[in-house]
Parts: structure tokens; sequence; C-alpha cells
């Protein structure tokens, strides 16, 4: 039976060792739950650090793998050097503060590098100790970016995906990096490379782009003789698990047990690990001032500050741990009074039903990291209000700011942004709170991590489907005499030839490519029996000084202007929508999210209208769906227009395709061949009938039916059907 891979920094149980014993201790986080579903469908094995450091259980690790394989998990052993220089040191000291922008916090250390690096390899071997053939392999997260083309080494054909869980930071701050080329490299050993938003997803395809040259379009990027996917896959929550968590009596009895404590009080919310990516800080700091602003709310509400621990062997967390402590203790000295405590501060993790019991208690979530990858707590926090109360206060640097538009969405660097979002959340009536919490908590009950999980995999499975499809196939000899026999047995036969690199090599300057007089003689033959068409980049001028003179037909700058044989040149005009089924899952995603907003379709465009959205959000949404398709509208060759209340995308459409269906919807043919050798030659092959002969010179991803190395091959089997 196929098996699903999964590997992660952590397994999903952890390995705890008290008085001399072995325990087992499960954890069930989100990412264990979404991927729950799977462990029905196939035979799932998940393979990571159990948390405890080789040093202390020497001579246990047979037992503790006994034990993990019930769980089916497979334990990836770390010591304590790797613990130290892997995990806190790369890990966290290194790549964590990097892609959170904190770059003043990160330190370059060779020796950290080369434990990642060993670890990583020890992660592979675990893997391939368990992986047989077709396995699905899911690689999770920033401790593991080499992991996929370490893989990929060993097993070319299994299906890999990579999910990061964390910000893919801009070009300007991941090239800082010193290993920056080694984590891109690592992480093309996937097939499919998974981000929580568009954002992250574009950045990482800006810094492949910028670091190897390789382009992409629609997310696809063709490394060597493979396609790899990027996209955006937006984790969810477990929906139900927190929707339902109010009928637990377990939860009824802390809610009225934080009830009692708080009275009647408007409580604040604040869950995080304590992290300083988090902002717990600056909201602190804000609450502060938010207190000394509005004096008469003092007594009026009450902050329940939950602090994780976290990363403690960390200097930066320790010392953030110090500074949380001091301001707590600073704010409730200030403003506190004998009956009233301005904060309840628990630096501690919480079982389940006491967690969610708060969310149930807050009256307002001000959740504002500095930045996120996602943060799940906002969702969380939402699901659970089933009565609809509630305020979501969150920062648009959380990945969770692009679906969870119902909140006060502010910049957690602003202290008055935050003040004002605080009173407006305590002022908030009950109606517009209902009605914001609605809608997001439709969006949450349809996208869940089970969805999310899903949809990865389904994804993963259809560019393993392109890759079969896209990979031409050699031109055998066997398969060339059927042509030739076809070509010989047909009497309307089409010839879609382009010029450079599929007749004639390329040359240091454009202009010595000239074609040799045996080139002309082939050519002139072959316009005897078919029909030829030359479809080229070139000029006009100068393919008309070199073919001119011959019965052929002209395509020139890949696909502007057409000549037949014997007529004039004449432009083409645009007229082609195949982009459209690009751009449009993509603006259906924003309509999605974009309350008001709705897709109009015309015959060559595809208009994105938001007149009736709330006029901040549609600025936000406006800018967003900008960034996100400039890139593709201009691969695609579609122009991108800024309207009234309107986004529209027209077709600009030309290409050699377009141009070459003249001559292919010219009449019935029974033998169609076309030639090409690069990208611009796709546009042609997809336009092909289906009974046609394509020709890809040069191994690469193509949708030809077949390949050859060279010009040299093309040229012999032309000749072949003149001979
Ligand atoms: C990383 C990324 C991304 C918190 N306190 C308690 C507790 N929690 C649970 C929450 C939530 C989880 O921990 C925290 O998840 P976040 O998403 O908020 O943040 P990170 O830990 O930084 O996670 C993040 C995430 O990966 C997923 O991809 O969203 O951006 O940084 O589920 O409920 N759970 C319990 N007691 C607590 O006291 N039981």
């Amino acid at each position: 039976m196929q098996k699903m891979i999964i590997v992660s920094n952590r397994l999903p149980v952890s390995i705890l060792k008290t008085g001399g014993k072995i325990k087992v201790k499960r954890s069930v986080g989100g990412l264990a739950t979404g991927l729950g579903s799977f462990y029905k469908d196939y035979k799932s094995v998940w393979i990571g650090w159990p948390g405890i450091a080789s040093e202390r259980i020497r001579g246990e690790k047979t037992v503790i793998r006994e034990l993990l394989d019930e769980e089916n998990c497979a334990p990836v052993f770390l010591s304590q050097k790797d613990v130290e220089k892997y995990y806190y040191g790369f890990s966290n000291k290194t790549l964590w503060p990097l892609f959170h922008y904190f770059t003043q916090f990160v330190i370059y250390d060779d020796s950290f590098w080369k434990n990642y690096v060993s670890v990583n390899r020890e992660f592979a071997r675990a893997v391939l100790k368990v992986a047989d053939k077709d396995d699905i392999i899911w690689v999770h997260d920033y401790q593991l970016m080499l992991l996929p083309m370490m893989l990929r080494k060993k097993l070319p054909d299994n299906p890999i995906g990579f999910f990061l869980h964390i910000p893919f930071p801009a070009f300007e701050v991941f090239r800082t990096l010193p290993w920056r080329k080694e984590i891109i490299e690592g992480l093309l050993g996937a097939d499919l490379i998974g981000f929580h938003t568009y954002d992250y997803a574009t950045y990482f395809l800006d810094s492949v782009r910028r670091l190897f040259g390789y382009e992409s379009t629609l997310g696809r990027i063709n490394f060597k003789d493979r396609i790899i996917k990027v996209d955006a896959f937006p984790m969810g929550i477990d929906y139900d698990k927190f929707a339902n968590a109010s009928k637990d009596p377990a939860v009824q009895k802390s809610v009225k047990s934080v009830r009692r404590t708080v009275g009647e009080r408007k409580v604040i919310l604040s869950v995080d690990r304590m992290d300083y990516t988090k902002g717990i800080l600056q909201r602190l700091d804000a609450y502060d001032k938010f207190l000394d602003t509005y004096p008469q709310y003092k007594g009026k509400v009450t902050m329940i500050l939950v602090a994780v621990p976290s990363r403690s062997h960390v200097e930066q967390y320790a010392s953030l741990k110090k500074s949380v402590d001091q301001k707590v203790g600073a704010i409730n000295g200030k403003h506190g009074m004998i009956d009233w405590t301005p904060i309840h501060y628990l630096y501690r993790s919480l079982p389940f039903n006491r967690l969610t019991a708060l969310y149930l208690v807050a009256d307002i979530a001000p959740i504002t990291p500095l930045r996120d990858g996602m943060n799940l707590v906002a969702k969380e926090f939402i699901a659970t209000k089933t009565d609809g109360r509630g305020v979501l206060i969150l920062s648009e640097m959380a990945g969770a700011a692009k679906e969870l538009d119902g909140a006060l969405i502010v910049n957690p660097n602003s202290d008055d942004e935050l003040i004002e979002a605080l009173k407006t959340a305590i002022e908030m009536p009950v109606k517009e709170q209902v009605e914001r919490n609605r809608m997001m908590q439709e969006r949450l009950k349809r996208y869940t991590v089970t969805h999310w999980a899903q949809d990865f995999i389904k994804v993963l499975h259809e560019v393993k489907e392109m890759q079969r499809n896209y990979l031409s196939k050699k031109l055998t000899e066997e398969v060339e005499e059927k042509i030739v026999s076809h070509f010989k047995n047909s009497k309307e036969r089409l010839l879609l030839l382009d010029y450079d690199g599929t007749l004639i090599p390329f040359s240091s300057k454009p202009s010595y490519a000239k074609p040799d007089k045996r080139l002309i003689a082939l050519l002139s033959a072959l316009s005897e029996v078919s029909e030829v068409v030359i479809v080229s980049g070139r000029d006009k001028d100068t393919l008309e000084r070199w073919f001119g003179k011959l019965n052929v037909g002209l395509i020139g700058e890949h696909g502007v202007w057409i000549k037949d044989d014997g007529e004039n040149w004449r432009e083409i005009m645009p007229l082609e929508n195949e982009w459209k089924a690009s751009i449009r899952p993509i603006l259906e995603y924003y309509v999605d999210r974009t309350p008001g907003s709705f897709i109009e379709e015309k015959p060559f465009s595809l208009v994105w209208h938001y007149r009736n959205v709330q006029k901040e959000l549609a600025i936000t949404r406006v800018g967003e769906l900008k960034s996100v398709l400039a890139n593709l509208a201009a691969n695609l060759g579609v122009e991108m227009l800024d309207g009234n209340k309107v986004v529209e995308f027209k077709n600009v459409g030309i290409n050699k395709g377009r141009a070459a269906l003249h001559f292919i919807n010219k009449k019935k043919w029974d033998f169609m061949l076309a030639a090409g050798d690069d990208v611009t030659d796709e546009d042609l092959f997809s336009v092909l009938p289906n009974y046609a002969y394509s020709i890809k010179v040069r191994r690469g991803i193509s949708v030809a039916k077949y390949d050859v190395e060279s010009y040299i091959q093309v040229r012999n089997l032309l000749e072949k059907f003149v001979r």
C-alpha cells in the first residue's frame, strides 16, 4: 500500500523520561489533526525528533522505537550538540529571526550551518529507510529546507511536497543569508512548495529568479527536467473542535471560574508563545497608553495575558521574558487598584479546555504579531465564538489577516492604531460584532485544516501528472519512420517550423544565422509537396530577405506579422482567451474574501468589480490583487488596467500559436508537424490538433510530443520527407 511519509522537526508525540521511566506523550496540534485524514487512506508514517536528547536515552533507543512504532512514528535521534546547533542554532537563531525580518537578531555561524546540513542528512537517512518507490513524502517547515533535494537525489520519481509554516521574506532580506543558494536548491527538490499566502510564494519565486534565473509562469518553475509548482495554501484549524468547545462541561466550568474572578469587566485576551515576533511588548505598551488616554476604562477592562514558554535557551527569548515580567509589573503597579488588577499574567501552557474557556470569556482578542506566517490563535478565537460575540484585533503582518477581514486590522508598530482599535472594540455594538464574525466563521468552516491538507496533497498529485504529460518523449527511429510514412501517405501536409535553434544552430550574433544553401534547397523542395510556414521571432524584413523568394508562409515577431505564400505582410489582431483559466481562480479567491466584489466576464476580458466593497477593505484588496497578479498577467501577455472601481484584465494575446491558427484552420490537413526549441514555441504546440506531431529541440519541459537533441535531427527528418 502506498504510504504517506510526513516529516517534521518534532513528532506529534514526545518521549519523556521521569524517574528513569520512558513515557510517550501525545500532543494533538493542528497539523496532526489535518493530516489525520490521511491515516485511513494511506499507511502513514511520521518521522521526526521525539524531543529528548540522545545522551539521555542511551541504551533505550530500541524500546523507544517500538513505542513510537505503535503510534505510526519513526524517530530521528538528535544529540545535545544537534539540539544546540541545528535546532536552537541555525533554525532558531538564524532562519527564524531572518524570515521574520528581525535581521538584528540573526547569527551567522558556520558551525550552526554545518550541523543543520548534517541533521538534514540524518532526516534523509531516516526517510530513505522507510520510503518505497511510490510513497508520498511531505516535509514541513524551516528546520528541514535541505531535505527535499537530499531525498530527490535518491528518489527521483516520488511525489515530494514541502510546506513552510513561517513567512518567506522579501529577497532583499533573504539575500543576506550566506547559504541562500543552498536553501533554495534544497527546496527545489520538492515537486510542490507551499506557503500560507501568495505574498510569501511570490517572494520565494522572486528569490529563485534572482539567484538562479529560473523564470516562472503561474507559479510553475521549469527546473531542469521537472516542473515545480509553488502556491499558497492558507492553513486552517479544526473548526468543529473549537466551535463545540462551549458545549463541553469542563469548559463551561472553567468559564464560570474565570468569570468569578474578572466579574463583569470586559476581558482583553492575549495568547501567544513567548516570542519576540508576536509583538507582546508593543501590545502591553499600547494597553498602558490606552489606560492613560482613556482613564474612564480603568477598572472596567481586564487583560488576561497568556504567554507560553518557548525556546527559553535562546538569549532573545530569555530577555523578552524578563521584559514582559517587568512591563506587566509596571502596568499593574501604575494603574492597579485594590479591587482591580489590569493584567492577569500566566506564563505557562494551558490545557485545551482552559484555553478555549478563555476564548469564550474574552470580549476582545488583540493578536498583533510584528510578523507571523499565519497565526492560528486568531482563527481559533473566532471559531470558538459560536454566539458571534467578540472582537478580533489583528495585525496586518499576520498571514491570517489576508483571510480574516472582519477583524479590526492594525499595524502592530503603531501605538495609536492599537489604542484606537481597543476603544473601537470595547464600544462595538453586538450586532456589528456578530456580522463581522459570522462572515469569518463561514470561511473558517470551509477551509479547515483537513481541507488544507487534502488540498495540498491533491495539488501534489496534479503536479506529478503535469510532469508526466509535459515531459516530452525521445524521438526514436521507430517513431521517425512512422512520421515519414504518414507524411508520404498524405496529401494535404502542413509544416510549422521555428527557425533559430530548430533549423539552424545559434550564432554569437543573430545576423550570422543566415540560412545556408542546403537549408534553402530543403525548404524549397518541401514547399513543393507541402505547405511550409516559418514561425519565427525575427523581424519581418529579415524573414522577407531570407525566405521571401520561396513558396512558404511566414510568421514574424512571435506572431505579430503574418504572410501567406505570395501575398503581402499583415499585422494580426489579438484574440485568444486561454489566459482566463489562469486568472479566473485567483479572482474568485478574492471574491471569496472580499464581500461585495464580483467578477464580470466579457468576450476578451475579465473584470473584478469592487464598487460595493467597504472602502478600506477595497483599498487593501486592490493593492494586494494587483501585486499578486502583476507578474502573472505579464507572463501571460495580459494587460492589467486599473479602472473606475474595477480592475480589468485584457487580452493582448499575440503569440506564435495564435498566428499559426491562421494556417492550421486554412483547410483540412491530413498531416501536420511543428518543431521549435524555446518557450515561445510552446504556444505553437498548444494550439495543434491532437493528430499533429510536435517536436521540441533539446530536452526540457514542453507540451510537445517528442524531443530531439539538436537541429540536425530536425533537418534529417525533413530531408527524409523529400528524399
Ligand atoms: C507557527 C507559525 C503558523 C497556544 N497557547 C496554548 C496553546 N496554543 C496553541 C494555539 C495554536 C498554536 O498553539 C499556536 O499557533 P500559532 O499559529 O498561533 O503560532 P506558532 O506557534 O508561532 O506557529 C504560525 C503556525 O506555525 C502554523 O503553520 O500559523 O505563523 O509561527 O494552535 O491554540 N494550546 C494549548 N494551551 C496553550 O496555552 N493547549
